[in-house]
């Protein structure tokens, strides 16, 4: 099973507007009133790389328009370097963003340094600058706020971190409903490998919680098993409920840097079984908007939504354009 590239890919490039002007990818999708919503993370220049979030909506999934506003951006010490990758889900009347908080340098990727001619010194003091990225969580406790969409900067209310300083995270979702009782999450904490742990590579963990902020019962979810995925995985957009169980689209990344989207199916009742996993990819970096940009090789899928019984996954291309690609729900 491969997903469907649609035609107008890139669904969103860099604008003029200068927040935005170098990258714009890696979008989390919420569908409320009939609109998609995408919040995409955006990048407007290389020098300090630190990343806000877009908003841009759809009527039909594939044509969006956009704010020319960030509708969020860092202000607390925790995220001053930036605020990365948000994935989103609505739980319980509430919009969530879970997102990668910055409190050290982030960027520029490693990938530019020869295209932006970073080396030596300028290069030691770059990296020896970055930070630990952490889980940040902010919600959006009105969903009427939806209803003008330039009130946004002023109505998410921010939690903190919700992840340990000094645990390296970045790939964390929200499950959108309570499992017996209980919130739960997806996460990735990089370093939690050997044999303390119980896998040699970074992999897709659970764990629970009664009030989002306090998290228990971590436990090893799925470890990457195939070539494509033998450097790490990580989750991609926010678990969707199906009838056969929870579909989970992650991404793995291979032992030459490839970015690749896969699939699994995680038990209704109990998602830390998992049901099913395809073997192969669904998605791979085949057409030169994926191939060729700020980090070569790359679809990062972070967003979902199912628009009459079609999935349409939302995904980060070459760290540079947003993208969307459709399948069946039914791929299990
Ligand atoms: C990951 C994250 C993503 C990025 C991907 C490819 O580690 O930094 O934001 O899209 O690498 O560069």
């Amino acid at each position: 099973m491969k997903l469907k590239r649609a035609k107008n890919n890139p669904i969103l490039e860099p604008s003029g507007n200068s927040w935005e002007s170098i990258a714009v990818f890696n979008p989390a999708t919420f569908y409320w009133n009939g609109t998609v919503h995408l919040l995409y993370r955006a990048v407007g220049e290389y020098e300090r790389y630190i990343s806000r979030i877009g908003c841009a909506t759809s009527q039909d999934g594939l044509n969006f328009k956009r704010l020319d506003e960030p509708i969020f951006e860092p202000i607390e010490e925790y995220e001053k370097w930036g605020v990365e990758d948000p994935r989103t889900v609505i739980l319980e009347n509430t919009l969530y963003m879970t997102y990668v908080a910055h409190s050290g340098r982030s960027g520029p990727p490693r990938a530019l340094f020869p295209r932006l001619g970073i080396s030596g010194e300028r290069k030691r003091v770059i990296l020896s600058e970055r930070g630990i990225p952490r889980i940040a969580l902010a919600s959006l406790d009105n969903l009427s706020s939806l209803d003008d969409l330039h009130s946004l900067p002023r109505r998410f209310r921010r939690h903190g971190c919700i992840t340990p300083l000094g645990l390296y995270e970045r790939d964390t979702v929200l499950f959108p409903e309570r499992v017996n009782g209980k919130y739960v999450m997806l996460h990735r904490p990089r370093d939690w490998v050997g044999s303390d742990y119980g896998t040699d590579l970074p992999s897709i963990w659970i764990a629970y919680s009664e009030n989002l902020k306090d998290w228990y019962g971590h436990k090893i979810v799925m470890k990457p098993e195939r070539e494509w995925e033998a450097e790490k995985i990580g989750t991609g957009p926010p678990p969707i409920k199906t009838e056969k169980g929870w579909l989970l689209v992650y991404h793995g990344v291979s032992a030459d840097h490839e970015y690749r989207a896969g699939a699994a199916l995680l038990n209704l009742h109990d998602p830390s079984k998992v049901i099913g996993r395809l073997p192969q990819s669904i998605l791979e970096p085949e057409e030169d908007y994926e191939r060729i940009g700020d980090v070569p090789n790359v679809v990062f899928p972070e967003g979902a939504a199912v628009l009459k019984d079609r999935l349409f996954i939302y995904y980060g291309a070459a760290d540079k354009v947003c993208c969307v690609a459709t399948g069946d729900l039914d791929m299990f």
